[in-house]
C-alpha cells in the first residue's frame, strides 16, 4: 500500500525578526514525531524565543529522485577575511561575475533586509548581471519540500560522523543545496548561518560540490545570508516554483574529499 507523502515546515518568529525555520518530508506515520521536533527546536533555538511558531503539513505528490548529495570538500581559513576571500574566488571560478559575487557578499553581510535585518530566505541573483531577481523583498526564496530517504540518511551519517560533520547544520545544508544545484540554469550558492554561535559557510557550485569554510562570519554575528546565482536569462518565476513547489528526495550521500588549504 503506497502512503501519501506530506512536506512538513516550521518557522519561527519574534515580531518581525525570523528566529528559525526547517523543512522536511514525511509519511503520515512520520509527522507527530516531526512536528514535536520541529516545535522543540524552534522553542530552544539560540536566536531567542519565539512568539508565532507555524507548523504547516501540506500532501505533496510524486517526488522527484534527485539523486546523489554533493560531494564535501572543507577549505582550512584562518579567519573569516580569508574565508570571504576564498569563498569569492570560487563563485568567480564557477562563473559568476567579480563584481557581482562580491556586491552580494557585502550585501549578505550587512543583512539584505529593509531594516537591515537578516531575510528568512535566500536572495535569487543573476550571475552576469549582479540583478536580484527574487522579488521577494524582505523574505527572499525559501527553499521547501526536500528531504533524504532512510537509506540516505543512514548513509551520510557514516560518512559524517568520522569528520566531525554530523550536525544538524550540515545536513539541513547539504540537502538544501542539493536541491538548489537542480535548479534549471544553476551557476553557485553561497550561504552562512545566522545562528550566532555558527561560524561556518559554504559555496556550492557544479563542478567542485560543497566547499565549507570554517570561517565566513564572526561569531556572534546575528545575520546570516544565503544566495543563489543563476545564468543570465533565467526565468525566476520558474525557478522559485522550483525551489518552493517541486518535491525532491535525494537517495544517496556524496563523498567527503581531502581538506584544503586556502
Ligand atoms: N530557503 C532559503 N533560504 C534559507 C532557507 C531555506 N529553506 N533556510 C535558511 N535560509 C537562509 C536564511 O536567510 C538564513 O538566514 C540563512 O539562509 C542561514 O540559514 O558545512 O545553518 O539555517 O558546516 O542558519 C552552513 C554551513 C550552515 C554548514 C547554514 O543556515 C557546514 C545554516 P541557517
Ligand atoms: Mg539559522
Amino acid at each position: 500500500m503506497t502512503s501519501r507523502l506530506y512536506s512538513i515546515r516550521m518557522r519561527a518568529a519574534a515580531g518581525e525578526r525570523h528566529i528559525s525555520g526547517a523543512e522536511r518530508l514525511g509519511f503520515p506515520a512520520d509527522l507527530p514525531a516531526l512536528a514535536a521536533n520541529l516545535t522543540e527546536r524552534a522553542l530552544l533555538h539560540e536566536r531567542g524565543l519565539p512568539d508565532v511558531v507555524t507548523i504547516t503539513l501540506e500532501q505533496i505528490d510524486n517526488p522527484l529522485d534527485g539523486g546523489r548529495l554533493p560531494d564535501i570538500t572543507t577549505v582550512h581559513v584562518a579567519d573569516v577575511s580569508a574565508g570571504r576571500q576564498a569563498a569569492l574566488a570560487e563563485l568567480i571560478a564557477a562563473g559568476v561575475a567579480a563584481e557581482a559575487a562580491a556586491a552580494t557578499i557585502g550585501l549578505l553581510a550587512g543583512g539584505a533586509a529593509s531594516d537591515g535585518g537578516g531575510l528568512r530566505g535566500a536572495l535569487l541573483v543573476d550571475a552576469r548581471s549582479g540583478e536580484r531577481l527574487d522579488p521577494l523583498e524582505d523574505r527572499g526564496v525559501r527553499v521547501s519540500r526536500m528531504d533524504l530517504t532512510p537509506a540516505a540518511a543512514a548513509a551520510l551519517e557514516l560518512i559524517l560522523r568520522p569528520a566531525g560533520l554530523d550536525n544538524p547544520h550540515v545536513r539541513e545544508a547539504l540537502v538544501l543545496a542539493a536541491k538548489v544545484r537542480l535548479m534549471p540554469g544553476f551557476v553557485a550558492e553561497i550561504c552562512w548561518s545566522d545562528d550566532p554561535s555558527y561560524t561556518a559557510g559554504y559555496v556550492s557550485t557544479p563542478g567542485r560540490g560543497y566547499v565549507r569554510y570554517p570561517h565566513l562570519k564572526e561569531k556572534g554575528a546575528l545575520y546570516g545570508g544565503r544566495a543563489f546565482f543563476c545564468a543570465p536569462g533565467s526565468d525566476a518565476d520558474r525557478l522559485i516554483r522550483f525551489l518552493e513547489k517541486e518535491a525532491v528526495i535525494f537517495s544517496s550521500a556524496g563523498v567527503i574529499r581531502p581538506d584544503e588549504a586556502a
